[in-house]
């Protein structure tokens, strides 16, 4: 069968929502266990609630190379503790597979490292577009209380999802709300690649 290009709309009223998707992913609080860092917290808010903290809606696309994978991610606001509701984050299995990233809504950080050490957090506005190398994990946070964190991102079909490493031990930055204010801190359970051999 041949494959047809198309259009769809992203729709921008009092929420944001693609005119069409295929898959619609919802992430709860209870898929993120060991991933805040005031972990008592965390347990206190699941046994009240299982709170959604993002949703991501996706066009469905073969995946592999050569194809571009894209869809919409909401991430809602909110706090564990002191640090912002965030996605679980990932590396690309696919090493060397980047990601470009564009703002819609809110505002937050894209926190990003390498499995060598390094660190980047870039900010996420409105308009704005990032660019994830290949190489990079990355994990949005939303630091608005009141608005969700909206992006649309465009990936390679052959990318896949590696959460493994970041499950271990978080991202090496956090983003904490120190004072009412966003503040990029160090994560005291990240570990130098050389500590974890
Ligand atoms: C996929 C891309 C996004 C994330 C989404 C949720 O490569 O980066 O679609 O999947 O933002 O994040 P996560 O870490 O739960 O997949
Ligand atoms: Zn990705």
């Amino acid at each position: 069968m041949i494959d047809l290009p198309y259009t769809f709309d992203v729709l921008q009223d009092e929420k944001v929502i693609l005119s069409e998707y295929d898959n619609h992913i919802i992430r709860h609080l209870s898929a993120m266990k060991g991933q805040f860092i005031d972990q008592d917290n965390y347990e206190d808010m699941l046994s009240v609630e299982d709170t959604i903290l993002y949703e991501v809606y996706e066009l469905k696309r073969p995946e592999v190379a050569g194809e571009l994978l894209h869809g919409l991610s909401v991430l809602h606001p909110g706090k564990v503790g002191d640090e912002y509701f965030m996605t679980k984050g990932h590396f690309h299995t696919v090493l060397d597979t980047a990601e470009v990233y564009y703002c819609l809504r809110g505002s937050g950080y894209m926190v990003m490292e390498t499995l060598e050490g390094d660190w980047a957090v870039e900010p996420l506005r409105p308009q704005s577009v990032l660019y994830v190398p290949p190489r990079w994990a990355h994990r949005s946070v939303n630091t608005s209380l009141t608005e969700d964190l909206v992006t649309f991102f465009v990936y390679p079909g052959d990318a896949g999802h590696d959460y493994g490493s970041i499950e271990l031990q978080g991202f090496r930055k956090l983003v904490l709300s120190r004072g009412g204010k966003p503040q990029i801190v160090d994560n005291p359970r990240w570990l130098t690649p050389e500590e974890r051999r």
